[in-house]
């Protein structure tokens, strides 16, 4: 085995986005592009000499080769091990839970979450750090910038590692250990949560429909909610991860879910169901005849995560998104927690873990998760909202009602125009930007406007400032409209366009969403002048 330096130059485009670095699979199955990303994150952490790392994707097409090619480049690198998980297969927060568990130096998970996979779709590639998160912007920069300066590669000739079998082999001078992917993480799932109130509840004929949407949440599904919890076998549908998804969107979402969401809301509805994405950390929740927005979802396990012995303690605080509805600042209030407002993207929320500041925090966009990882985490939420219908003996619909009825009903709702041309997205964003100033004061349907303008992060922990994160329009009424281009798409921009209303008289918080939130819809259009700008004519996606 041989260790050979690559001469190379840069590519241009390699800055990583929302998390990691998404492209279509053939722009990385081009030559040198995975290698030069590689190379630039070693260079970007300050190489791999000795460092032990964990790596695992989704399962997408390419996710084999992609891993080899990594093993060969740590072993060049000079990496002492590297754990992957068996067949190259780990979720998100598989990952994330490994890289703590075994205080590794940090690891590499490949996936584009939900967007679809195989040769003509999507392909990611991301770094997280020893606490088991997403890279922080200082350090994907630094990656970026050695993409720019890249001249060589170092990787190491050798065959291909057997990635069946469990167990430690070497390549090279480096140990590769294939672990079980599913193991661990269940582990620490079984001390956070009572399994004891989660058997009986099946016992007891409670009944669950988990969709795993092809992808890489199958085995962990089916081992702990059939296998440990005792679901009935068929409670996990779609739960053989395949490299193209089904040919499907793994995206937990009314639209790419849509026959999970029919089955809730027809005569054969479970009393739960779920789904999750393409690397397993993203859900969405459904109950008996509803669904429950993903802004609802942290509300509500914030406002009931005392019933269950992880969380038995309280929380420290909570987070949110500053997309994501403000329910869970209600939550907050009301129990004198503390409550940030961060950036999208999972990175942003690490300092905030790791400095006891949060328990809880989520993504309008089906993320939820605590501090037992530094990813969201999808089946996670699944167990705690099973945890909670067991310990409340609530079902769905009656949790969320009294819910609203507390708290009173953020409605909430997120338009994406996909593939739009760049420039004209970039237009609309600086219309909206350029009159920020005099929107203070104006009336639209919505109510009158009380704040204006683009949010930018100032990091609490550690200082750092993030601009640029998105345009947001408050209103006297409760109501809000924000803006932002999506940092996770491979075609185009994608917009999204983030509504909110605010209710708390009791009968109207039973209003129809889409009614409730058509002032807020006209408003955002009012502003944006999205239509007329794009040529579109209404959103690709509602969620
Ligand atoms: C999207 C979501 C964001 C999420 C990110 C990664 O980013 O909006 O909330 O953190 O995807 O999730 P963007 O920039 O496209 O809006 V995943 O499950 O794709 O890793
Ligand atoms: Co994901």
């Amino acid at each position: 085995m041989e260790k050979i330096r690559v001469e190379t130059s840069a590519i241009a485009g390699q800055k990583p986005g929302t998390s990691g670095l998404r492209k279509k699979t053939k722009v990385f199955m081009q030559p040198h592009y995975l290698e030069n990303f590689v190379q630039a994150i070693w260079n970007g952490i300050g190489g791999a000499e000795g460092k032990t790392f964990v790596v695992g994707g989704d399962g997408r097409y390419f996710n084999d080769r992609a891993i080899q090619v990594i093993l060969r480049m740590a072993a060049a690198g000079g990496a002492s091990k590297v754990i992957v998980g068996q067949d190259g297969l780990l979720s998100t927060p598989a990952a994330s839970n490994l890289i703590r568990k075994r205080k590794t130096d940090g690891g590499i998970i490949l996936s584009a979450s939900h967007n679809p996979g195989g040769l003509d779709e999507d392909f990611g590639i991301k770094f997280n750090m020893p606490n088991g998160g997403p890279a922080p912007e200082d350090v994907t920069n630094r990656m970026f910038e050695a993409t720019k300066a890249i001249a060589s590669y170092d990787i190491l000739e050798a065959q291909d590692v057997d990635l069946s079998k469990i167990g430690t082999t070497s390549l090279g001078e480096m140990d590769v250990e294939v672990v079980d992917p599913v193991a661990d993480y269940a582990a620490l799932m079984e001390k956070l949560f009572d399994f004891g109130a989660i058997r009986e509840l099946f016992a007891r004929g409670f009944t669950l429909r988990f969709d795993a949407m092809h992808a890489v949440t199958g085995p962990y599904a089916k081992a702990i909610l059939e296998g440990t919890l005792g679901a009935s076998p068929g409670s996990v549908l779609n739960g053989v991860p395949s490299p193209d998804f089904g040919g499907g969107h793994p995206d937990p979402n009314p639209i790419w879910a849509k026959p999970l969401v029919d089955l809730v809301m027809g005569p054969d509805a479970p009393d739960f169901a779920a789904a999750s994405d393409g690397d397993g950390d993203r859900n969405m929740i459904l109950g008996k005849g509803v669904y429950v927005t993903p802004s609802d979802s942290l509300a509500v396990l914030a406002a009931n995560a005392h019933l269950v012995p992880g969380y038995a303690k309280g929380l420290a605080g909570v987070a949110r998104s500053m997309p994501t509805s403000g329910a869970v600042d209600r939550v907050a209030q009301a129990r004198g927690l503390s409550c940030y407002e961060t950036p999208t993207g999972w990175k942003f929320f690490g300092n905030l873990l790791d400095d006891g500041r949060i328990t809880l925090c989520g993504e309008e966009s089906a993320g939820t998760g605590s501090d037992h990882v530094r990813e969201k985490d999808g089946l996670w939420a699944v167990l705690l909202w099973l945890n909670i219908l067991a310990a409340s003996g609530k079902s769905v619909a009656e949790l969320l009602g009294a819910h609203w009825q507390e708290f009173g009903r953020n409605f909430y709702t997120r338009h994406d125009y996909e593939a739009v041309e760049s420039a004209k997205a970039n237009a609309m964003m600086d219309g909206i930007r350029g009159s920020l100033d005099t929107l203070v004061g104006q009336t639209f349907p919505a109510g009158g406007v009380t704040m204006a303008d683009e949010f930018a992060y100032d990091d609490p922990v550690d200082g750092s400032r993030s601009a640029g994160q998105g345009l947001r329009v408050q209103f006297d009424s409760g109501a809000r409209v924000v803006f932002r281009l999506s940092g996770t798409g491979t075609e185009g921009a994608t917009i999204r366009v983030y509504l909110e209303a605010f209710e708390n008289d009791p009968v109207k918080i039973n209003a129809d969403p889409s009614e409730a939130l058509a002032d807020v819809i006209e408003t955002a259009e009012a502003i944006s002048n999205l239509k007329a700008i794009t040529g579109r004519t209404g959103p690709d996606v509602t969620t």
